[in-house]
């Protein structure tokens, strides 16, 4: 097959080549006119000695997909028939495809390539020198060339490699390439991804991985998710990245049109696959009569002629799917030879008849929208990290990065993967959706009730990335935040707590050294105003342990988890008492919280000093202004706060009951409160915002502005240009996209931000009478608006008086959802657990030209609730009626509640809610989760919204710009 080449086995080019795999067959391969020469890695397995006897995969594919009927990813409720989509690309697929990017309504290859050319700068930046860029598929010359052309002159040391199964398309590839790029070494790696792919995690140089081209939107999403998780666990480590190219939702009109051009090459295209289906099995037959393939006689089993191509696009889903239809009656009748095998592979080799109108499905066209990046990427194990858009956006390149670690297990796709289902798993039928509930949040499911060995072992390599890798071992002693003890102690503290509880949960005793669990039981949180006013406390010993110590321990009661867990394994039978396991569940969310303070300490280090765990670039700021909308509610008498039906004296000593729902002791009992008619903005404060506010203030002399500067910023200049501390790189607020962040401020900062603005803060009961009602509405009004388009939402309604109307067309009893513990609602795309190291932008009031997909049709304005970073609110931290403290942790909360004599003192704590970047979703997502700080503490990742009373009026009201 590679006769065409001149080529030799090189092992001298070899030698000094980076090389995923010294092991393969290696030829150097020269054009006979140029000194220029390419690796070729041949990777294919050789075909098995029995290959003859055996019907070739896609022999065996064509005659299952055409004798089944399956319910396909395209219709929830029909049956169809199918060919397998890469019968789309023999030669003149391939010509006919090539063809197709050039014709104006085909506008993924247009958008790409505008992209590629207007902003090369940006995604050359994410390639470093002396890496690996590694092409899924070889590309075509057309868009890889203008990559290549940037990295010729701005890059040193790249090797290109280029993967494809066929070794012709990668010869004519690279013969051109190598010949043009001097600067770049070009290698070719012939075999499947799967065979290619693993070879690089060997290999010890930065990796770039582009999969452009929108190839990616011809897997359901489920196959997407897995085919990235697959490479990201079996080519990337750390920091490597990947690039993909996806076309995004957009009006279906355009979509349609691109899928049927004027010009008709994809009419061809499409139906081409018959012709080809038909080649395939009648040199297959051949070879069974023993005639060589040329001299196949073989009838072809489709008529072509008597079939169309047509297409539909769900707008929901975002998918275009063609389909072959038969025009007229017809029969697909199999060679006489090939009925053994068409027996064995479905029962009956009877011919199959295709009535008119019959459509056997062949290519799905995914398109993105916005939340679909992060579904992706968190169900891959990455971090979407950047997004480069043509000028319409309509497609778009996406960067995703690996990081050292994630926080939560991935998203399983196995059972939304079977031949009868599509990701999101069977939920796309309307028959189990009735409601027609966004997908994404069909598929999501209260968590169990102890967390699993997974989720645990998720938690403990981002808590080791944080105090092992972030913080480096020389800085353990340090301790940036006064308020709080070195970082060491948390190290210890951790596994203490940890400790302490299962031994009670086991009722053994503690693991040794047991003076750790005196030395590290429990921190300090002292008065701000007075520092000598703490809590109890674990003494301070003179000198803290070693820490190679602390880590052994840390390790012994590691195993002791591990250990209980798997003895309490849903699946063993072996059920604990609810005693044991809120100990457990206990010493998990303790170590998630802790997550989230170390993180907090960390970010206050010298920035030079922080190790940043992924390499991140922050967005140029273009001028956008945060949305600025609001949104009303009616209230009522029966805003329900807390958790029911979780009192650790009522449950003591018995089982542990499925589904129980934990939460810590200020979280109940539940009860229902007043609110009265209010409206919330949309969006909280962005660190811009508060920019502008800051400068007001000086510059109209006030003298308190120091103690207005948020300790989330760094000063960078005396003309007041201020970066945002993370532990990824502090972008600047005037420059960057962090000028579009929440700002993070104490709760005194941001009443001195309201009060400047005529406004105050929501309380708690109003913070999360909007957040769950907000979610729900819109996570039923896009389903009923779409399904039905009887519903709009107009400015001067309430969220709660919309919802009520949907409830009661769909006859859903509300208080199901608002007694719920979990907020199933939460946007996919929400910024908890470390999606990204960093918040990310609001959104703005004058995004990119991008549609608004299904949004548009209800009308509720966009508003964002969890996530990003926790909410002040006006309430201050007091026990809801009939509390008792936990008897397992009794200082938990009752030690921070302060008589409300004291309110507004700094050092009076105040409910947060919500959930930050460094929140761990199962508490993100647990409604009746309560945080707490002082008023006064400037470090936690807390922001804030406006509050007014009252329904808001239509016109938008304009926080005062400087
Ligand atoms: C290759 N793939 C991304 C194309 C697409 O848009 O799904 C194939 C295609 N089918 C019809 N036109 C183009």
């Amino acid at each position: 097959m590679v006769a065409t080449a001149d080529y030799d086995i090189a092992s001298s080019f070899a030698a000094h080549s980076p090389s995923p795999d010294s092991g393969k067959a290696i030829v150097a391969v020269a054009d006979a006119s140029s000194a220029h020469k390419y690796q070729f890695i041949e990777y294919r397995a050789a075909a098995s000695p029995n290959h003859h006897k055996n019907v070739p995969p896609m022999v065996t594919q064509i005659i299952d997909g055409l004798t089944k009927r399956r319910l396909l990813p395209t219709d929830g409720n029909s049956e169809n028939r199918s060919l397998p989509t890469v019968l789309l690309y023999d030669d003149k697929g391939l010509n006919l495809f090539d063809r197709i990017t050039y014709v104006p309504e085909y506008y993924l290859a247009e958008c790409e390539i505008d992209v590629l050319k207007t902003r090369t700068r940006e995604i050359v930046a994410e390639i470093p020198n002396d890496s690996d860029v590694i092409e899924l598929g070889c590309g075509s010359l057309r868009k890889t060339q203008l990559l290549l052309d940037a990295l010729d002159q701005m890059r040193s040391g790249i090797t290109y490699y280029a993967i494809d199964v066929m070794p012709m398309p990668l010869h004519s590839a690279l013969g051109t390439l190598a010949e043009k790029y001097k600067n770049i070494t070009f290698v070719a790696l012939c075999g499947t991804y799967d065979e290619v792919l693993t070879h690089f995690k060997k290999a010890t140089r930065r990796k770039t991985l582009l999969w452009l081209g929108s190839s990616i939107g011809n897997n359901s999403r489920a196959e997407s998710i897995e085919f990235l998780s697959s490479i990201t666990d079996n080519a990337l480590v750390a920091n490597d990245a990947i690039i993909i190219g996806m076309d995004r939702k957009k009006d279906p009109d355009v979509i349609m049109a691109a899928y049927h051009d004027s010009e008709g090459l994809t009419n061809q295209f499409e139906l081409n696959a018959l012709s080809h289906v038909n080649n395939i099995i009648s040199e297959y037959t051949a070879t069974l009569k023993g005639l060589i393939a040329a001299d196949s006689v073989a009838d072809d089993i489709f008529d072509v002629e008597k079939f169309c191509y047509t297409g539909d696009y769900d707008e929901v889903v975002g998918r275009h799917s063609a389909y072959l239809e038969a025009r007229e009656d017809t029969m697909i009748s199999w060679p006489r030879e090939l009925a053994p095998a068409v027996e064995r592979i479905c029962g009956n080799s009877s011919d199959i008849a295709i009535k008119r109108g019959e459509r056997i499905y062949i290519e799905s066209s995914y398109k993105y929208g916005k939340e679909d990046f992060e579904i992706l990427a968190q169900g891959s194990g990455l971090v979407h990290s950047a997004e480069w858009s043509d000028s319409r956006s309509y497609y778009s390149l996406n960067l995703f990065r690996k990081p050292r670690s994630t926080m939560s297990p991935r998203t399983d796709v196995t059972a939304a993967k079977g031949a009868n289902s599509n990701f999101w798993g069977s939920v796309e039928s309307r028959a189990q959706n009735p409601l027609h509930l966004p997908l994404n949040v069909m598929a999501r499911k209260q968590p169990s009730t102890i967390p699993r060995k997974n989720e645990w072992e998720h938690l403990w390599s981002v808590w080791d990335t944080l105090s092992l890798h972030i913080i480096p071992r020389s800085k353990l002693l340090d301790r940036p935040i006064d308020l709080r003890h070195p970082f060491i102690f948390y190290l210890g503290h951790l596994s203490a707590f940890a400790d302490i509880h299962m031994a009670a949960a086991e009722c053994t005793p503690l693991t040794q050294p047991e003076s750790f669990a005196q030395w590290f039981e429990r921190g300090i949180d002292p008065n701000m105003v007075d520092p000598t006013i703490c809590h109890s406390h674990s003494e301070i010993p003179a000198e803290w342990p070693e820490v190679n110590a602390i880590l052994a321990y840390r390790d012994r009661v590691r195993a002791r988890i591990t250990n209980w867990i798997g003895v309490h394994d849903e699946t063993s039978g072996v059920v604990p008492t609810a005693d044991a396991a809120r100990h457990v569940w206990m010493a998990f969310e303790h170590e998630a919280m802790h997550i989230e303070t170390m993180l907090y300490m960390a970010v206050q280090m010298n920035p030079a000093e922080i190790c940043s765990p992924i390499v991140t670039t922050f967005a140029a700021y273009h001028g956008a202004q945060p949305r600025e909308s609001w949104i009303s509610y009616t209230g009522g008498s029966n805003i329900l706060l807390g958790l029911h039906n979780d009192s650790e004296g009522a449950l003591k000593s018995q089982m542990l009951s499925s589904g129980h729902v934990f939460g810590w002791d200020n979280e109940g009992p539940s009860m229902a409160v007043s609110v009265k008619p209010f409206s919330v903005r949309t969006q909280p404060i962005t660190n811009g915002e508060y920019l502008r506010f800051l400068k007001t203030r000086l510059s109209a002399g006030q003298d308190d502005c120091d103690n207005l500067v948020p300790k989330s910023w760094v000063q960078l200049d005396e003309c007041g240009d201020y970066t945002v501390r993370t532990v990824v790189g502090n972008p600047s607020i005037t420059s960057t996209e962090a000028s579009l962040w929440p700002v993070f401020v104490s709760q005194k900062q941001a009443t001195a931000y309201t009060s400047w603005c005529g406004k105050r803060l929501p309380s708690e009961a109003e913070w999360t009478h909007a957040s769950r009602t907000y979610h729900l509405a819109r996570a039923l009004g896009k389903s009923t608006s779409t399904a039905q388009n009887s519903f709009g939402f107009q400015t001067s309604q309430s969220v709660d008086a919309y919802l009520s109307n949907l409830l009661a067309t769909q006859g859903i009893d509300a208080s199901e959802y608002t007694r719920a513990a979990f907020d199933l609602f939460v946007p996919a795309d929400a910024n908890i657990g470390f999606a990204h190291w960093h918040p990310v932008p609001e959104a703005t009031a004058h995004p990119p030209d991008a549609y608004a997909g299904d949004d548009k049709e209800n009308g509720l304005p966009e508003a964002r609730f969890i996530g990003n970073g926790w909410e002040w609110t006006s309430t201050q931290f007091h026990p809801f009626d009939d509390f008792s403290p936990s008897e397992m942790y009794p200082g938990y909360s009752a030690d921070f509640f302060d008589p409300p004599s004291t309110s507004d003192a700094d050092y009076t704590h105040y409910v947060v809610k919500g959930a930050s970047y460094a929140t761990h979703r199962r508490m993100a997502h647990r409604q009746t989760f309560r945080n707490w700080y002082q008023r006064g503490y400037p470090y936690v990742l807390a922001t804030f919204r406006l509050y007014r009373r009252g329904m808001c009026d239509l016109e938008p009201e304009l926080v005062p710009l400087v």
